[in-house]
């Protein structure tokens, strides 16, 4: 009884230690359990079984606890049971555990044995592992510990991360140093990172993961990669993780000594069909294949006259036996083809509609162009009933400011998941197309092209963790706010303070609007530097393809700007859903996605489209400006370092984004040839200075 108030009093006094001042490098993720008030009354922990996953169930609550208690030894009025219904003193409990499935759990505030206990409960290992994880949420966002009542099973089955990671461990498109996969030191030395990669995935309940770029070498196929990658396996399985490959299309020829891939050569077949036996004896729960094929270069089913469904079902023939899956994707695009770039993958996909084989899955980017700032949903979703189809999101920011913008990318994924496809009525929301609901798939996925990297905070920025993290949220439940996401985050992340958790807030969920504002506002698309897509570039144009270039997607002209994709132009408006697309034709988010308009045509402020293009360019910098300052206000929640690093981002930050728009201003005026409205100011350089500037050194190419 007397040692009550001195715990307490312990407790407070590391809680208010850990708010002072303490060097963080952002290791630790939102899993850094220092301490926090209330840990103290949770009970001693006791995990039912041994399995490793048990293990590292129990190894987690035990580390995170003892973290969150500051020190202090369990509460002994209270207790911590966890396990699955397989334990007798678990099945006893009479837990509602049929709707957990295999992989969800229930947590309860219950009496056991005349003491009041918490009880994670699960039917499945690693059930007991993402319900561990959920309790210490509860616990880091000091939630009320004494009444819980969580049931909670995912939305989604295969919750993925892909890597664009290259053997020699670049990464494309990845600005948080090199790969973590350690291609050459493998399998022999397996970096203890794998398990803190693992125990972060799994604290999200993201359950597979991508080894290697789909712009694949067939060499991850070899037997020496086959092994490292048997490595990786064998480190990720406890925390429920599978580990997949991107599949290189014309590796039967490239290393099977094979004339031809063609996917209907029985040659060809049998040689895949041997490669997956080989891949499930290193690694038996292997979860299957990601193909990029006839895409970009990438050699495919196409190349012999074959369609994409030829391709995807011979190889979803030779993984099927082992349970393995195929994750096709649908980013498809040729500059042969004269049709709009952004209605090929519609024009290729929905005739193949229901004839791909059960084990496939394609894989749709949340938006017909390539993970802009900002674009409307992929008309896929509401397109290919008989078909399971999967949502890949980028969290790595190719398009985004890379690792020094702060934007939070949780809105614009719930933007996308909550768009009406109108497919079966309305509130055919992409997310029920995603998450099975509305088409009644139950394969069912979503992906997320991963933003780590071997630095030391894995994602090259602290604020970029959260990416990270609201990605495997929603892939365990698509309908999920990015709001809720963004607060549990910044409390895990850095502090609990009121004062600090609601400016935060809301400076995440405003970034991506702001990011919007100084790159493309009101519908601009693809008008960033080429190739390595850093920075402004509004006048690219030429090269090898249309495609890649600037003018063909914002055709400035002295007439005005935008992309007419009406019935009077490209159509593409024609792949939606009647309803959905004249949602998004009038939405003037869009506007210059669908339209093309005249440089003083009105919108919905009363200015004219150059003069609200200026406003909006204009007003993305005030609020960089702003996100600076209530970044400064942070001082006294966060930890100097962590702080300081913030801070000189979010400088880098203002002035590429005051560099975005200068440049755009001072391109687009070329055409509008109309003075700024009154008060704004013009761009410093003339035109020819943003234009010569050069990045052949930029990350990520
Ligand atoms: O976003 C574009 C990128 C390419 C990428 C491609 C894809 C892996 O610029 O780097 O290649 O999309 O998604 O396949």
């Amino acid at each position: 009884m007397k040692r009550r108030p001195l715990l307490a009093l312990l407790a407070a006094a590391s809680v208010s230690c850990a708010t002072a001042a303490r060097a963080e490098d952002g290791y630790d993720l939102w899993l850094r359990y220092r301490p926090v008030e209330g840990a103290a009354a949770v009970g001693g922990v006791t995990v039912l079984g041994e399995s490793p996953t048990l293990q590292a169930a129990r190894a987690e609550l035990e580390r995170g606890l003892a973290g969150l208690r500051g020190g202090a030894a369990p509460s002994t009025r209270a207790a911590l049971l966890a396990g699955t219904a397989s334990q007798a003193r678990i099945a006893g409990l009479k837990l509602p555990l049929q709707a957990a499935g295999p992989e969800g759990y229930v947590i309860r505030s219950m009496q056991v044995d005349g003491r009041p206990t918490t009880v994670i409960a699960a039917n499945s290992d690693v059930g007991v592992l993402y319900g561990a994880f959920h309790f210490l949420r509860l616990v880091q966002t000091r939630q009320p510990l004494d009444r819980i009542e969580v049931a909670s099973a995912p939305a989604v089955k295969l919750r993925l991360l892909n890597h664009w990671d290259n053997l020699d461990r670049s990464v494309e498109r990845g600005y948080a140093g090199q790969s973590i996969w350690d291609w050459w030191k493998l399998p022999d030395y397996r970096d203890p990172r794998y398990v803190d990669y693992a125990r972060a995935n799994a604290s999200l309940g993201i359950n597979g993961t991508v080894l290697n770029n789909v712009n694949a070498k067939a060499d991850s196929l070899t037997e020496p990669y086959l092994e490292k990658a048997a490595a990786v396996a064998e480190v990720l399985r406890p925390y429920g993780i599978k580990v997949y490959l991107s599949a290189r299309f014309s590796a039967p020829k490239e290393i099977g000594g094979l004339a031809t891939a063609d996917p209907l050569d029985p040659a060809v077949r049998a040689w895949w069909k041997a490669k997956a036996d080989e891949i499930y004896r290193a690694i038996p729960d292997f979860g299957g294949f990601l193909v990029k094929a006839n895409s970009e270069g990438q050699p495919g089913p196409q190349d012999y006259g074959r369609t994409h469904a030829d391709g995807a079902n011979m190889l979803a023939e030779a993984v099927g036996p082992h349970g393995g899956v195929v994750m096709w994707r649908a980013f498809v695009y040729s500059h042969e083809q004269p049709e709009d770039r952004i209605k090929q993958a519609w024009s290729e996909f929905v005739p193949l509609d229901g004839k791909f084989a059960k084990n496939v899955i394609v894989q749709v980017k949340n938006g017909p162009l390539d993970f802009q700032p900002r674009e409307p949903f992929h008309p896929l979703f509401g397109a290919m009933p008989k078909t399971p189809l999967m949502a890949e999101f980028q969290v790595t920011k190719e398009y985004l400011g890379f690792a020094t913008h702060l934007v939070f990318q949780g809105p614009l994924w719930e933007e996308a998941l909550q768009a009406d496809t109108w497919r079966a009525g309305k509130g055919t929301t992409v997310a029920k197309v995603v998450d099975g609901e509305a088409t009644g798939q139950t394969l069912t996925g979503m992906a997320g092209v991963a933003n780590i990297g071997a630095d030391r905070n894995w994602s090259g920025s602290h604020f970029d963790q959260a990416n990270w993290y609201a990605f495997g949220r929603l892939a365990w439940d698509p309908n999920l706010t990015s709001k809720a996401i963004a607060e549990a985050w910044a409390r895990m992340t850095f502090s609990n303070d009121p004062a600090f958790v609601k400016p935060v807030t809301e400076m995440m969920l405003s970034s991506r609007e702001t990011m919007v504002n100084y790159m493309t506002p009101l519908g601009l698309h693809h008008i960033m530097g080429n190739s390595h897509h850093y920075g402004p570039g509004p006048w690219v144009a030429g090269g090898e393809r249309a495609d890649w270039t600037s003018v063909y997607y914002h055709r400035a002209s002295p007439d005005g700007i935008g992309f007419d994709r009406m019935a009077s132009g490209s159509n593409a408006v024609a792949q939606y859903a009647p309803e959905a697309g004249k949602a998004l034709a009038a939405d003037e988010r869009y506007l210059l996605w669908f339209h093309r308009v005249p440089w003083d045509r009105k919108t919905a402020s009363g200015r004219t489209v150059w003069d609200e293009l200026v406003v909006r360019y204009s007003r993305g910098v005030d609020e960089v400006k702003a996100m600076r300052r209530s970044w400064a206000a942070m001082a006294p929640y966060v930890d100097p370092e962590r702080h300081a690093q913030v801070a000189a981002y979010l400088a880098i930050q203002e002035n590429e984004a005051q560099w975005w728009r200068d440049a755009c201003i001072a391109y687009f005026q070329t055409f509008s040839k109309r003075p700024l409205p009154a008060g704004y100011a013009p761009p410093p350089h003339p035109l020819e200075w943003y234009e010569a500037l050069s990045f052949p050194y930029a990350p990520g190419g």
